[in-house]
């Protein structure tokens, strides 16, 4: 499929990726940098320019680097009579080929549906005025059906998605019980997060060369001996300029970073600096969005493929711009992991340490406590001793059931 873009910005580098992505061709591409778009998006005689090259050219579609009003939609169909899409439908494209879940996909069904209400309004409208709209191809009735239809379907989906939030929130609640800190990697899309995730708790999730493959979060847990287990989610990324109501529909699965005790930001260290700062910026605006006081800390990506003194360099200028410390990794070679979660524990509250008695061999209990902390001594001789560390958000609960079993407990101060 052949496409061209439209574009009022001179910086094209992303719709083109969204565009490829999506498995476009980009044969063209028109800019013409203005601040104010017009009825056509881009002005009359660069308009005549792309209606010259789509008569003489085979275009399967044009990609517009911008939200469209609905009117400048409808007028650029008519004149071109070439599908148009804008950078919305072509981020919504993408997320329909890339959902899987049944959540996913509901979450972008709603999307798509929320986007084409105000177009298919725009259609109603005209259709009404006694024009004759190309797409659809109907008259006013179908089109005010089509409306009717796009409203009551999106008050069906909305309540199939809160059931799916509820049986949600109930793991969800699950797993606050239990002595886990739970660790989010947030950051743009195709920053490499999954990819962390995989490298650090053995996972599968898919990494690819694209953005938005990941669409549904995955929680994995990290377990290393000697310390407190942590788990690891992994969410959609974010990118820039997405209307209110789109980082709204999929607001349950960013949801993951909200609930977080920790959010590690990831960067892609292979951009320009001037796209590391964007990228950088949108993240933590959109996670701050989520939860003000969200703890974060930040780390540099994929350094494998940046040389050592251009690397020191982004290091210097992105710290001084965040003003926080940047964590150079690869999650790919596994470089400066160690570094990362070093940091991860030094920004989590204090585990507890404790040494427990029980009088006799307490089965349910003592399998509770492998799967909650780490246990670094055990000792049975008739009654049983264990060391452990756990997150002091199971302590008070560890300690309490162990004094219910006839036990006793000694706090150690680390
Ligand atoms: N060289 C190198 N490539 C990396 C590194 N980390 C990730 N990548 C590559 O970057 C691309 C994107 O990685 P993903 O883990 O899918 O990125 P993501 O942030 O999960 O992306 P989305 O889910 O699409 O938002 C893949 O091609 C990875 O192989 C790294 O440290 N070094
Ligand atoms: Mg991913």
């Amino acid at each position: 499929m052949k496409g061209i873009i439209l574009s009022a910005k001179e910086d094209t580098k992303e719709i083109k990726q969204l565009a490829e992505s999506l498995g476009y061709k980009i044969v063209r591409e028109f800019v013409q940098k203005r601040d104010k778009t017009t009825p056509y998006y881009l002005g009359k005689g660069k308009i005549e320019e792309v209606k010259n090259f789509i008569e003489e050219n085979v275009v399967d579609v044009i990609i517009v680097n911008d939200s469209l009003r609905p009117s400048q939609w409808y007028n650029l169909e008519k004149l071109l009579s070439t599908p148009v899409y804008d950078r919305i439908r072509i981020i919504l494209e993408i997320f329909a080929d890339r959902a899987k879940k049944k959540e996913a996909k509901l979450q972008v069904k709603l999307a798509k549906l929320r986007y084409e209400k105000p177009f298919v309004r725009e259609l109603f409208h005209k259709v009404k005025k006694g024009e004759k709209a190309g797409f659809l191809g109907g008259g006013e009735y179908v089109v005010a059906d089509y409306y009717e239809m796009i409203k009551r379907q999106m008050r069906k989906i909305k309540e199939e998605l809160k059931k799916i939030a509820k049986e949600r929130d109930i793991k969800r609640a699950e797993r606050k019980e239990r002595g886990f800190y739970i660790v989010s990697i947030a950051g743009y899309t195709n920053a490499g997060k999954s990819c962390l995730l995989n490298y650090l708790t053995g996972e599968k999730v898919v990494v690819e060369e694209r953005v938005f493959s990941t669409l549904s979060p995955k929680v994995s847990r990290y377990k290393k001996k000697g310390v407190v287990p942590l788990l690891f989610t992994d969410t959609v990324g974010f990118i820039k300029d997405l209307p209110h109501w789109l980082i709204d529909a999929f607001h349950s699965t960013l949801e993951e970073i909200a609930l977080a005790d920790l959010v590690i930001v990831l960067i892609d260290a292979s951009d320009s600096i001037e796209e590391m700062k964007e990228k950088a910026l949108t993240s933590i605006k959109e996670i701050k969005s989520l939860k003000e006081n969200s703890r974060i800390i930040v780390a540099l990506n994929k350094i494998d493929l940046v040389a050592e003194e251009e690397l020191k360099k982004k290091l210097k200028i992105m710290e001084d711009f965040l003003e926080r410390k940047c964590i150079p990794i690869s999650a790919k070679t596994g470089k400066n992991i160690d570094l990362l979660l070093e940091e991860i524990y030094n920004n989590l509250p204090k585990p507890a340490s404790l040494e427990i008695t029980l009088p006799n061999y307490e089965d349910s209990f003592i399998s509770w406590l492998h799967e909650n902390a780490e246990i670094s001594h055990y000792h049975f001789n008739g009654v049983v001793k264990i060391r452990l560390k756990c997150s002091e958000r199971v302590r008070d609960r560890i300690i309490g059931k162990c004094r219910k079993l006839g036990g006793e407990v000694k706090i150690y101060g680390d």
